[in-house]
């Protein structure tokens, strides 16, 4: 009696067992979701495939977001496979690790379009081609970090991209509303994952968090996994265009 029996969602952003897509994917799984997976290249393609066969029933995808014909190609198999598409959860981003360091206002052009394309436009590029999917209604999320709200040392052109984000989730809920689709984020605290791990400086940053929030401790993929469970499950119906901080209280203190 899972509360998301039944449910097809799609899961894009897993790269290896820290990813907080792949603790996602653990909380849908144990409510009963069908799944399927997506991996970026085949760098990690042998990563996600070990990880995901742990998940009974469950499709592992290519696609770089980055590429229209991917993400065509995405919805063309979903179509066939699934047939009707209730969720996306969208746990992607990029920036090059010299823009993660130093002063935002050497951002490069090069650097600055990437990380906008990658961690924000993708968003709205998956949206596009999945929400013909959703017949029945349904739910997309994305990842983001208080670096949108505020200045956080280091975060740079990332902050800049997670601001489109945030901004995209509400232009995507204004549109998608009529549909019956839900588009919300979850602001998560600092974890260490591999693209945390291009962020300097990042253990003073959990640091701070252990001192300073409310909880007084870091966050854990599986409180966000719980709450994107939460956001793909009939439990949220009444909010879009939302970003709810799982933080452990952080973003009000720190
Ligand atoms: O502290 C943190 N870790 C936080 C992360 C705090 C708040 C938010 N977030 C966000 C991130 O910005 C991101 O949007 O959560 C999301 C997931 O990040 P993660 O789980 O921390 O990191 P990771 O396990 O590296 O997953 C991100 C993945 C990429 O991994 P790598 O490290 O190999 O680049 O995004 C995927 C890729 O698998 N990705 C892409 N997928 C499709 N097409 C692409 C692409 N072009 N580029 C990156």
């Amino acid at each position: 009696s899972g509360l998301l029996n039944g449910k097809n969602i799609l899961v894009m952003g897993v790269a290896n067992d820290r990813s907080i897509a792949w603790a996602i994917a653990q909380s849908l799984a144990a409510q009963g979701a069908r799944l399927a997976f997506t991996y970026e290249s085949e760098r990690v393609e042998e990563r996600v495939r070990k990880l995901a066969g742990n998940i009974p029933d469950s499709l592992i995808l290519p696609c770089n977001v980055t590429v229209d014909e991917d993400l065509v190609r995405l919805a063309d198999t979903l179509k066939g496979e699934f047939g009707v598409l209730h969720g996306v959860v969208h746990s992607i981003a990029f920036a090059r690790t010299e823009e993660l360091e130093g002063m935002f206002v050497d951002t490069s052009r090069d650097g600055y379009a990437l990380a906008q394309d990658i961690s924000a436009f993708s968003l709205v590029a998956v949206s596009k081609h999945m929400y013909p999917l959703m017949t029945e209604g349904g739910s997309i999320m994305t990842m983001t970090y208080l670096g949108a709200e505020r200045v956080m040392r280091n975060y740079n052109v990332m902050g800049v991209a997670k601001a489109a984000l945030e901004a995209s989730v509400r232009y995507l809920a204004a549109d998608l509303g009529q549909h019956g689709i839900r588009v919300n984020g979850i602001s998560a605290g600092p974890i260490r994952t591999l693209a945390a791990k291009g962020i300097k400086d990042f253990n003073s940053i959990l640091h701070q968090v252990e001192e300073k929030a409310p909880l007084r401790k870091t966050t854990e993929t599986a409180e966000v996994g719980d709450t994107a469970m939460f956001l793909m499950s009939h439990l949220s119906r009444g909010i879009t265009g939302e970003i709810i901080h799982v933080d452990g209280g952080y973003n009000i203190v720190g």
